[in-house]
């Protein structure tokens, strides 16, 4: 990730005491070696995907360009590459993920390797193997080798028979998808292992999350993003959610920069170890209104399709006071601010009315 928001995000993580200790990422020492007064040696699976690529940018920046690498199982661009460390690794080849432990001395594993909700139910048995076989072999090895863990759960891991407005951290979870189904087993397993093992899980519960330069793939809240792109190259949003379905929603750099004070909340403050972390809530008709704002002639048509059903099991807002109490999660941007960060990003230099490119 690069360019305005994720700038905005470095400067708000500020190193907390703990964390001001030597530096060493770019003073050519061999990735993975380092002082037990270090920064923590980071391995991040999926780290192609739509929370990877900015978090690696972000922990490389606190912790070292060299101790935080990158894996996933697809050729990286260029920029990548010469980014930091990046290595191919299957989620399911529990030796390659051992040695890659081994190798950088690894102390904590950001586990983003997963199918998401839309495109789990298109492929079930896929979506079993990486969400479900996937999360057994991380637990495993976070055992094996003392790590601390951060499985990202979702606002899918409720269902209809949750309560939707607002969905509290402790309620009755069903979800309707095998995406949810995962993260429900994913927060039950890493729980058990805390318990059992005195294993570090850790695990947040996100919602629709909207970046700039980096694309979801195969989510139900996709359409937050989509939005903008399709105000920008063609002035016509096609929307497959109805206009008033709500969904809680967050900002990226909000997004990573609640990961990063998790993983450095020390463990006395953590009455949990999953909790609902929320910017804001929106429908299609608030979003398209807030982005009528910089693209005034924006069409809208609704067609919509599978994944409606998806959301209507889903919460409309999130409760995530427990975490704003228990380690000071706080969100910085809401739908102004979260529209006007997204254009600044994709459309820096032009003003609303130049922004429709048909
Ligand atoms: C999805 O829509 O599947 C994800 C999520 C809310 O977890 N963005």
């Amino acid at each position: 990730m690069s360019g305005q928001p994720v700038r905005n995000l470095l400067r708000s993580c500020v190193p907390r005491a703990s964390f001001v200790r030597k530096y060493n990422g770019v003073s050519g020492v061999a990735p993975g070696v380092k002082d037990k007064n270090e920064h923590p040696n980071v391995l991040i699976t999926g780290s192609l995907g739509q929370l990877g690529t900015g978090l690696a940018k972000v922990m490389r920046q606190r912790y070292g360009r060299n101790n935080v690498i990158m894996s996933d199982i697809l050729k990286p661009s260029k920029e990548i590459l010469e980014s930091g460390p990046y290595v191919f690794a299957d989620i399911l080849d529990f030796k390659k993920l051992q040695e890659l432990i081994v190798n950088y001395n690894i102390d904590w594993i950001i586990h983003f390797s997963a199918l998401l909700s839309a495109i789990g139910e298109n492929n079930v048995p896929l979506a079993m193997r990486v969400n479900i076989e996937g999360l057994h072999n991380v637990l495993e090895l976070a055992k094996q080798y003392r790590l601390k863990i951060f499985v990202p759960s979702t606002i899918g891991a409720f269902g209809p028979d949750s309560p939707r407005d607002p969905t509290p951290d402790l309620c009755i979870q069903r979800p309707r998808t095998i995406y949810g189904v995962s993260k429900v087993h994913a927060e039950l397993m890493g729980e058990y292992y805390y318990h059992k093992f005195g294993m570090d899980f850790r695990s947040l519960r996100f919602p629709g999350i909207i970046s700039a330069d980096t694309n979801p793939g195969g989510g139900t809240t996709d359409y937050a993003v989509k939005i903008f792109h399709d105000a920008l190259k063609t002035g016509h949003f096609k929307c497959y959610l109805r206009e008033d379905t709500r969904l809680p929603m967050m900002f990226i750099d909000d997004c990573l920069r609640s990961v990063v004070e998790f993983m450095e909340t020390p463990d006395s403050k953590l009455k949990m170890r999953t909790y609902n972390v929320t910017a804001m809530s929106f429908t299609p008709g608030e979003i398209v209104e807030e982005v009528r704002k910089h693209v005034p002639e924006l069409k809208v048509t609704y067609e919509i399709d599978g994944r409606q059903d998806i959301a209507d099991t889903w919460p409309k807002r999130f409760d995530d006071s427990n975490a704003r109490a228990d380690w000071g999660w706080k969100h910085t941007l809401d739908l102004p601010g979260m529209c006007k960060a997204m254009f600044d990003f994709l459309a820096p230099s032009e003003k609303p009315e130049q922004r429709i490119k048909m």
